[in-house]
């Protein structure tokens, strides 16, 4: 696919925000080549009957690492409120590749979950992730229940509560938002929007262009912000975990990205959108778009990119033998992570 490379090069390494320099970026693009070569591994096992439904992340890969970044960079502590589509949120916070694909074949040894809850879904607390729901939006209220405990210990914790466009109609958005704005918590709304909900456009979900307006009716600042550039994204999220870390409340930061697969795999996404649209999109591809700013600062060259891509292919393939070669979980331990032992 050719990349339009007049409309990539929107920024240059001249005028990174405070607290990203140009080892953070090689850095996030090795990040990115490994996460996209994971996800692609793990689509093709749903393909082969292996992993039961995947929920891809490609094209969102700019926004999550950016965020993830702003947040080491710019907070004392944090702690991620993930949703399925976040995978390089929780790799790049040290899910291993193995242990993400021990959850897609619902593996022994999956420390989110023990392999019993959809993919990517559980508690890993030593990682910072939390995604206990696969409800649409539920976990919102937790990750600003978390933000009110943090506060009322005194703890310099800011929560990044992750979610898609559709889930911001949902009746909880609004209760967290508002409830996590009165009482100024250390919060960042983070919207991934894809511009669809499933099959439903933007358009058929809201009456707004842009998701970051409905800030406005919390009494917070929100911004829109081109999600498949990591230096834009990074700039967003930095201000926002600033603001929250400063105490003076949540901001909601709308990532403008792409899905370029459907939905998930059990998706057939060719009935409600044309492949023009989805050709238009991988003109954005985030990857491209940082390995473009990269090689225009003589940080990256195609020998080396093929060399990161070549080791995040072996490090998939070691991955893959492991997650195949693992049993699945003992019958009798089906209850561990359901009820708390006492006593
Ligand atoms: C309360 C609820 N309603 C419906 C669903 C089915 N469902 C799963 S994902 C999804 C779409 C969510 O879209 P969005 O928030 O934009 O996230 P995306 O998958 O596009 O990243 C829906 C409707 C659900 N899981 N929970
Ligand atoms: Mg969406």
């Amino acid at each position: 696919m050719a990349v339009d490379n007049a409309s990539i090069m929107t920024q240059t390494m001249n005028d990174l925000p405070s607290g990203l320099n140009a080892e953070d970026l090689v850095d996030i693009y090795a990040n990115m080549v490994l996460i996209r070569t994971l996800d692609e591994r793990i689509w093709a096992m749903n393909r082969q009957g292996k992993a039961a439904i995947v929920a891809s992340s490609q094209g969102h890969e700019a926004a999550q690492l950016a965020s993830v970044w702003a947040l080491r960079h710019h907070a004392k502590d944090y702690f991620c409120f993930t949703y399925y589509r976040d995978l390089a949120v929780t790799v790049s916070q040290g899910l291993t590749p193995t242990e993400a694909l021990l959850g897609f074949l619902a593996k022994e040894g999956e420390p989110m979950s023990g392999a019993r809850q959809f993919p990517q879904h559980g508690a890993i607390p030593d990682r910072k992730v939390i995604n206990i729901s696969n409800v649409v939006a539920t976990h919102i209220s937790h990750a600003v229940g978390w933000a009110l405990a943090a506060k009322m210990r005194g703890e310099p914790t800011v929560v990044a509560a992750y979610m898609g466009d559709g889930a911001t109609s949902q009746g909880e958005v609004h209760e967290a938002m508002n409830f996590a704005s009165v009482m100024k918590l250390p919060v960042v709304f983070i919207v991934e929007n894809n511009k669809y909900a499933i099959s439903v456009p933007q358009h058929r979900q809201m009456n707004v262009t842009e998701v970051s307006s409905r800030a406005v009716g919390y009494g917070m600042p929100g911004v829109t912000v081109d999600g498949t550039d990591v230096v834009a994204s990074y700039a967003a999220c930095a201000e926002a975990v600033e603001r929250a870390a400063r105490g003076e409340g949540p901001s909601l930061v709308e990532l403008d990205v792409e899905r370029y697969l459907p939905h998930t795999s059990d998706d057939d996404d060719s009935v409600y959108r044309a492949k023009e649209e989805i050709d238009e999109a991988r003109k954005r591809d985030p990857l491209a778009k940082l390995k473009a700013l990269l090689q225009s600062a003589g940080l990256m060259t195609d020998e080396r990119d093929a060399e990161l891509r070549e080791s995040a292919r072996r490090e998939v393939d070691a991955a893959t033998d492991a997650a195949e070669a693992a049993p699945f979980p003992p019958d009798d331990d089906v209850l561990e992570r359901v009820f708390e032992e006492v006593g």
